[in-house]
């Protein structure tokens, strides 16, 4: 069986390139046996100290094991593996597909005679981030009684295994290795959750990371608009930070795009052809609560865009990464105090730009989720134009503006 594991799910396969376990339990639960005796790796006796990285394979096989300490009684040491534990999950959530940890195989000893002894909060609180096999090691029959039906009353934890990994002689009973097929074919069988699950914590952390070249883009754009560089037009400069803009949001999603491209793809954003920034402009000066007449700050256009942006009833996919940015901007102190009149056109530019960033963060996320699919890239220009379009909608509705025209293509 072992030489099988994952045939019957390639294209999950495919996509995690293996599958990560990390194994854990209470110290002398069986896990260090487990692990070798799945993998025909030599036993070691000794008490594992740390978890072991890199993990134990062989060669061929398309699963990785990271055997962990034990936890022992003292609660102290519990502390520390626990936390140990954690950082490494927590560390490598955010990694490529395959980098991540997958699944976790909890040990709990047969002999285990008391329900306090199993930690139920620690697993639960590790199920929420991971799909959890409970696996009752040197399973003699003796589990049968209350432990078996008390962890999957469990209902965090995905499956109960009962296994013996070594072969277990005593004067009343001689039992042969057995369950290891089942817990790799159990296993198995959370591969495509698995694998959607991991390329989807990818791209969040593409997309979180991201955001901070939004932010960095739309104060830059407004920096540049408030206070221009003396001999380089504005339009040229706004564009060259667009541009560069685009350029490391593409770089934080592993993909480097020619500047030519990266400023058609702007333009399009934008739609210089067809006017998002007028009709931004006009968002702007019909937000309740924003009177032209007065000497009011961009502070205050820009808290009154949030008040509408979080009470917009209409779906907006991008409403927090557009709040974020919003408060971003306001926290950019050289023009959150100046007067509205001086600074409508620079804030029109700077949220036109963080428009266009989340706008293009959706379209990279979609490419990135086809490439880890193993499915064609889309057509990035078609999917940008689109998104732009869905998010002017979303605002002008939410704002009770009729539809604007058609993008011209
Ligand atoms: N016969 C038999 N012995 C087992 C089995 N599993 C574990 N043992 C024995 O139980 C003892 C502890 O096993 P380990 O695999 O070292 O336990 P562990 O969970 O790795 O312990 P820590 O590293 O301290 O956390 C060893 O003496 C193993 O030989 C089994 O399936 N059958
Ligand atoms: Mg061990």
């Amino acid at each position: 069986m072992v030489l099988n594991f994952g045939h019957r799910f390639p294209t999950a396969i495919k996509q995690i390139k293996r599958c990560n376990v990390l194994v854990i339990g209470s110290t002398g639960a069986g896990k260090s046996t487990l692990i070798s005796s799945m993998l025909n790796l030599p036993i070691s006796d000794s008490v594992t100290k740390s978890i072991s990285n890199p993990p134990d394979q062989k060669p061929g096989l398309p699963i990785a094991i990271y055997d962990t300490p034990g936890l022992e009684n003292n609660k102290k040491q519990q502390d520390r593996v626990k936390e140990e534990i954690a950082k490494f999950i927590k560390e490598r959530k955010y990694k490529e597909p395959e980098d991540q940890i997958h699944a976790i195989w909890y040990c709990v000893n047969s002999q285990v005679a008391r329900e306090k002894l199993i930690d139920r909060g620690w697993i639960s609180s590790i199920a929420k981030e991971l799909p959890v096999i409970a696996v009752i090691t040197r399973a003699s029959g003796v589990e049968k009684s209350w432990l078996e039906p008390f962890l999957r009353g469990i209902s965090e934890i995905k499956q109960v295994i009962p296994v013996m990994a070594l072969r277990e002689k005593t004067p009343h009973y001689d039992i042969k290795p057995y369950g290891l097929d089942s817990l790799l074919f159990g296993t198995e069988h959370l591969l495509e959750e698995i694998a959607k699950t991991a390329i989807l914590n990818a791209i969040k952390s593409k997309a979180d990371q991201s955001l901070g070249w939004c932010r960095d883009g739309c104060t830059k754009v407004l920096a540049a608009r408030v206070l221009p560089v003396p001999m380089m037009p504005i339009p040229l400069v706004v564009a060259t930070l667009q541009t560069l803009m685009l350029a490391d949001i593409s770089k934080t999603f592993g993909y480097n795009l020619d500047w030519k491209f990266l400023s058609e793809l702007c333009a399009i954003g934008i739609g210089i052809d067809t006017g998002i920034e007028v009709e931004l402009a006009q968002i702007l000066k019909k937000l309740p609560g924003v009177n032209y007449d007065n000497i009011q700050t961009v502070h205050d256009v820009l808290s009154q865009f949030g008040v509408m942006l979080n009470g917009m009833t209409a779906t907006l996919p991008f409403k927090d990464q557009l709040i974020d940015l919003l408060q971003g901007l306001d926290n950019f102190n050289p023009v959150s105090g100046f007067p509205i009149l001086r600074c409508i056109a620079a804030v029109t530019t700077a949220l036109c730009t963080g428009f266009l960033a989340v706008a293009y963060i959706e379209t990279m996320k979609k490419c990135k989720q086809a490439e880890y699919e193993g499915k064609p890239l889309p057509e990035i220009k078609e999917i940008l134009k689109d998104q732009m379009q869905q998010l002017m909608e979303v605002i002008k509705i939410g704002f009770g503006i009729g539809s604007i025209p058609a993008f011209a293509s």
